[in-house]
């Protein structure tokens, strides 16, 4: 066990705790006995500092010329790297996921900075001819303001990368809000950001809960923009917030991802992919496979291996390095889990494998909770719709690709989906058909590339894009510029007809 960190807030280049003095605390969820971290429970005191800070901080960094802010970003990549196995490693301990993909996650922030790095010597604009003489018409990319930056616990570096640093590179400040689960990766990653020499109030961090940093954040006059990743619910609430306040408001929410399996598959991999899908990181993606959606020829086989993969996973803790399967992240999501299962067998699942807390010996004092098959379980269902963010997939049967399709899209989100199928026509239909954001021919539902749009349709999103060079439709606002250089007025839909 290692000495616990004492994380505290940033503000304006300063290492601050919460003026009440007030701490919570982050515990390891495979090991609850060890406390990773102590950061401040900051309030509405803690924003307005930071908010200040970030606001004068925006009036010098607007004018950097993009290509040396994205020279910044660039230093926070090559700082990743270097520090990668460090960062993999208290990510593993402070929420929980294998080694292997908490490496993974340091990785998906390396390649955004670098991406986003590019994209210093980019942010292209349009020119366009005028429909008058002597008049040019062009638009250029303008930055927003003050971004407030709502991150979840599951990437706590993915995440939190893939919304700052494009919100850098295109010239705002920002305030970084991680989940409460995850302060020392958030503050890890601060300290990098401080170290590549960003100037001071450029990123500020503060800690403390949702109820009472995240809301401060989302109502204070000084937040021009909030990005925020968490559930549909609090989603909707952060929405009503921002349209109440005027601000912009980027939203990536809740998911209910199914892979479509037809009877023309190659069967091992669809295999491979529901497993990786349904159970990497837990289940514990909103990308993550909750529905398997098997054509009834393939479904007995299909289940019966399905069945055996599963029960080889290993559950463990993320820093242990046989581990496949790691804890859930905290009571609360247990329960929810454990909820779900309640519900899912009192409409008529059927459970075919796992269902169950594990307690005893390694797991005692951790969030374990075994990966979990329901079969028999239709459309209609509450487990067959609602987001259950943990190790549970659901199997539902179809007789035919339209069934399928139909019954993946019978759900209120729309992030992510699969289809694996040999057979290209049916492949074309679904990406033509299938409601979400993301859809994958032959590969399983989770595994997003950065330089790819990300994000979701329906009660998933409210229309943007994070990652790729969408994200830099979010962070930025589009100027219309026309210069005149006829030396007179010439008046637009009248002096040219
Ligand atoms: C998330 O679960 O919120 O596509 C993000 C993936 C990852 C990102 C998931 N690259 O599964």
């Amino acid at each position: 066990m290692t000495t616990p960190l004492k994380c505290l807030n940033y503000i304006c280049d300063r290492w601050l705790p919460a003026e009440s003095g007030m701490t919570l605390e982050s515990r390891n969820p495979a090991d609850w006995q060890e406390l990773v971290a102590t950061f401040p429970r900051s309030g509405s005191t803690e924003v307005d500092a930071a908010v200040e800070a970030a606001r004068q901080a925006y009036r010098s960094w607007r004018l950097v010329p993009a290509p040396t802010r994205a020279e910044f970003i660039h230093r926070v990549g090559e700082l990743l790297l270097q520090r990668k196995e460090e960062l993999a490693q208290l990510m593993s301990r402070e929420m929980g996921k294998p080694l292997a993909e908490s490496r993974g996650d340091v990785q998906e922030g390396i390649d955004c900075a670098f991406y986003y790095a590019g994209e210093g010597r980019r942010l292209f604009g349009q020119t366009t001819p005028s429909e008058l003489g002597n008049k040019f018409a062009m638009t250029v990319r303008v930055p927003i303001g003050v971004c407030a930056l709502i991150t979840p616990w599951n990437f706590p570096i993915a995440i939190p990368c893939w919304k700052s640093l494009p919100a850098l590179v295109c010239g705002n400040t920002i305030i970084l809000k991680p989940a409460k689960d995850v302060p020392a990766c958030a503050t890890f990653l601060t300290e990098i950001f401080r170290d590549a020499g960003l100037p001071a109030g450029v990123v500020n961090l503060v800690h403390g809960s949702g109820e009472e940093v995240g809301r401060a954040l989302i109502e204070h006059p000084g937040i021009d923009l909030v990005s925020f990743t968490g559930s549909s619910q609090t989603g909707a609430e952060v929405g009503a917030t921002c349209g109440r306040t005027h601000k912009r408001v980027c939203l990536e929410m809740g998911g209910k991802n199914a892979q479509i399996v037809m009877e023309d598959a190659d069967l091992e991999l669809a295999l491979e992919g529901a497993v990786w899908g349904a159970f990497g990181t837990t289940g514990q993606r909103c990308t993550a496979t909750s529905r398997l959606i098997l054509h009834r020829d393939i479904k007995a086989e299909f289940t019966t291996k399905l069945l055996e993969q599963t029960s080889k996973l290993r559950l463990g803790a993320g820093i242990e390095p046989d581990t496949d399967v790691g804890p859930l992240v905290n009571a609360a999501q247990l329960e929810r889990v454990c909820y779900y299962l309640e519900v899912a067998q009192s409409e008529g699942a059927k459970l075919l494998l796992g269902g169950k807390v594990l307690q005893e010996g390694n797991f005692q004092q951790g969030y374990f909770f075994q990966p979990t098959i329901l079969d028999q379980v239709t459309p209609e269902m509450r487990i067959a719709r609602e987001e259950i963010f943990g190790p549970v997939v659901v199997l539902i049967e179809v007789n035919s690709f339209e069934e399928a399709i139909a019954i993946l899209n019978n759900t209120s989100y729309g992030l992510s989906s699969s289809v694996y199928t040999r057979d290209v026509n049916r492949a074309f239909q679904a990406m033509r058909d299938i409601e979400a954001g993301i859809t994958y021919i032959n590969g399983p539902t989770i595994g997003a590339e950065v330089h790819l749009p990300f994000g979701g349709v329906k009660q998933t999103g409210n229309g943007h894009r994070e990652a790729g060079s969408t994200a830099l439709d979010v962070f930025t606002d589009w100027k219309t510029v026309y210069v005149d250089f006829s030396g007179s007025l010439q008046r637009a839909q009248i002096d040219n007809r």
